[in-house]
C-alpha cells in the first residue's frame, strides 16, 4: 500500500505469512493502509526493539503480531510500545499452536496483548479488531464495518443444506 501505514503486521518468519495474509486481506478489503514485514523476537531482537520503539512516532495505531512456537514476538513488542498489540498464535507443527497460544496469552499484569484464535481465523479476526479500533474515530470505516457485518448476516441467513 502506498499511503502512510497506520497498522503494522509483523511475524516471526516468512513461514507465518500464509496465516498472516488473512489479516492483510481484511485490512486491504477495508482500505486500511498497512505494512507487513518479518520481525523475529529471537533471530532479530534488535530490529524488534527498534520496530516497537519507533511504532507510535511512525504513525502506527495498532500492531498485529503473529508468531509460532515459543511465540515471544507479540509480548516483547508490547513491552516496548504503548501502541495496542494484537497477538496471533500461528499453528506450529509440533504442538498445533497450543504452544503459540499459551506463549502469547499468558502476559504478566501491566503489559497487555489482545490474543486471538490459533491460525487463519485468528489472523482475520485480528484484522477485523484493528478495523474496529480505528473505526472508533473514523465514521466512514465504522459504516464499512456495519456493512460487512450485515453482508455476513445475510450470507448466513441464505445458507441452505443439501
Ligand atoms: C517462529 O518460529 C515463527 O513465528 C514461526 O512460526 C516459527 C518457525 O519459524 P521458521 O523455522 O519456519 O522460520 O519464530
Amino acid at each position: 500500500m502506498s499511503a502512510q501505514p497506520i497498522v503494522g503486521i509483523i511475524m516471526g518468519s516468512n513461514s507465518d505469512w500464509p496465516t498472516m495474509q488473512a489479516a492483510a486481506k481484511v485490512l486491504e478489503d477495508f482500505g486500511v493502509p498497512f505494512e507487513a514485514r518479518v520481525v523475529s523476537a529471537h533471530r532479530t531482537p534488535d530490529l524488534m526493539f527498534e520496530y516497537a520503539e519507533s511504532a507510535r512516532a511512525r504513525g502506527l495505531r495498532a500492531i498485529i503480531a503473529g508468531a509460532g512456537g515459543a511465540a515471544h514476538l507479540p509480548g516483547m513488542v508490547a513491552a516496548k510500545t504503548t501502541v495496542p498489540v494484537l497477538g496471533v498464535p500461528v499453528q506450529s507443527k509440533a504442538l498445533s499452536g497450543q504452544d503459540s497460544l499459551l506463549s502469547i496469552v499468558q502476559m504478566p499484569k501491566g503489559i497487555p496483548v489482545a490474543t486471538f484464535a490459533i491460525g487463519e481465523a485468528g489472523a482475520a479476526n485480528a484484522g477485523l479488531f484493528a478495523v474496529a479500533l480505528l473505526a472508533n474515530t473514523d465514521a466512514a470505516l465504522a459504516e464499512k464495518l456495519e456493512a460487512f457485518r450485515a453482508r455476513q448476516t445475510q450470507a448466513v441467513l441464505a445458507m441452505t443444506l443439501d
